[in-house]
């Protein structure tokens, strides 16, 4: 499977053939289930964690940009790389693919067939686009791209998509190194479960709604109510508890557009990656990370040698 057809593809796709998909990547969540080894990744509750060795592709919000998402793919060499015998790479979405992008549906097809074809090496985590129905980000066009492009049968799609994200992953941990998530830090978690099963509970009630929310800040000090009206800023302390009850160096996140495609902040301890070009943002450049996991990686100017803009 080349990247040209799957874009083609994509771009073709009829509601049958979509559903199709999404029918398939549910199974494929269904063997990936607690305790269990995917690949060399084990599950534990929606948190994947990762060995510190082979590369690593990760990519922030995409909000329906497909040229931009052709661009990481083909510059990555993804597809290549994962297709060869023997060869470690992960390839992981830091959540946001659709919204805010006229090919939001083009998108979703093309992240959930690299899924389907290399579900031990794509991870798909949850942005609060595709958050629960009663927290979601606002304007939500999905619903609206859906039945643009396929008609009164749209609806059926994004029912059965929707459900499907709340099956994504809430976070990454690559032992000693990095914890990925969408947006911020859960200000009061205190084990590694209470992310990995942050799911299980309503966002308002547990720590989903920061994950998916939440920004840092350089002026807080704890935590602040965010101006997005869920999710909060939270300050160095935070991230520095946090980091350090994970055992990790760097948090690796999306969610907030940049003009550059990417930032740190909290001295370098938080990298964000914003992945995508165009309206309604206008961002000059794009990011995307690329990581040999098993470098020991200790300064922001060592992690920022490995972000490709584009
Ligand atoms: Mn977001």
């Amino acid at each position: 499977m080349n990247l040209e057809r799957i874009f083609n593809e994509a771009l073709a796709v009829n509601s049958t053939g979509f559903l199709s998909l999404i029918s398939q990547v549910n199974q494929i969540f269904d063997w990936e289930t607690e305790g269990k080894s995917v690949g060399e990744a084990e599950i534990i509750g929606r948190l994947v964690q990762v060995p510190p060795k082979g590369e690593a592709v990760i990519v922030g919000d995409i909000h329906g940009d497909l040229e931009s998402l052709k661009h990481i793919l083909h510059e990555s060499r993804f597809l290549e790389k994962a297709a060869m015998d023997g060869h470690n790479i992960y390839l992981v979405f830091l959540g946001d693919y659709g919204d805010r992008g006229e090919y939001s549906p083009e998108v979703y097809y093309v992240i959930l067939t690299l899924k389907k074809l290399f579900p031990e090496k794509v991870i798909l985590l949850q942005g609060n686009h595709e958050g629960p129905e009663d927290l979601l980000a606002y304007p939500h066009d999905l619903p609206y791209y859906m039945k643009r492009k396929f008609g009164p049968n749209g609806s059926i799609v994004y029912r059965e998509l929707s459900h499907l994200f709340r099956r994504f992953y809430t976070a990454v941990l690559v032992k000693g190194k990095y914890v990925m998530l969408h947006g911020g830090v859960p200000s009061e978690a205190s084990t590694l479960e209470d992310v990995a099963f942050a799911y299980n509970k309503h966002p308002s009630e547990g720590h989903l709604e920061e994950i998916l929310w939440s920004d840092p800040s350089e002026w807080v000090n704890n935590k602040y109510p965010s101006p997005r009206g869920a999710g909060y800023l939270f300050g160095k302390d935070v991230t520095n508890k946090f980091l350090n009850l994970l055992g990790v160096k760097f948090l690796i996140r999306g969610h907030e557009p940049t003009d550059e495609g990417y930032k740190f902040n909290h001295g370098g301890k938080i990298l964000t990656l914003f992945s995508r070009k165009g309206p309604p943002y206008y961002n000059i450049n794009a990011a995307y990370l690329m990581l040999d996991l098993s470098l020991q990686l200790k300064t922001a100017e060592e992690l920022e040698e490995h972000v490709k803009r584009f």
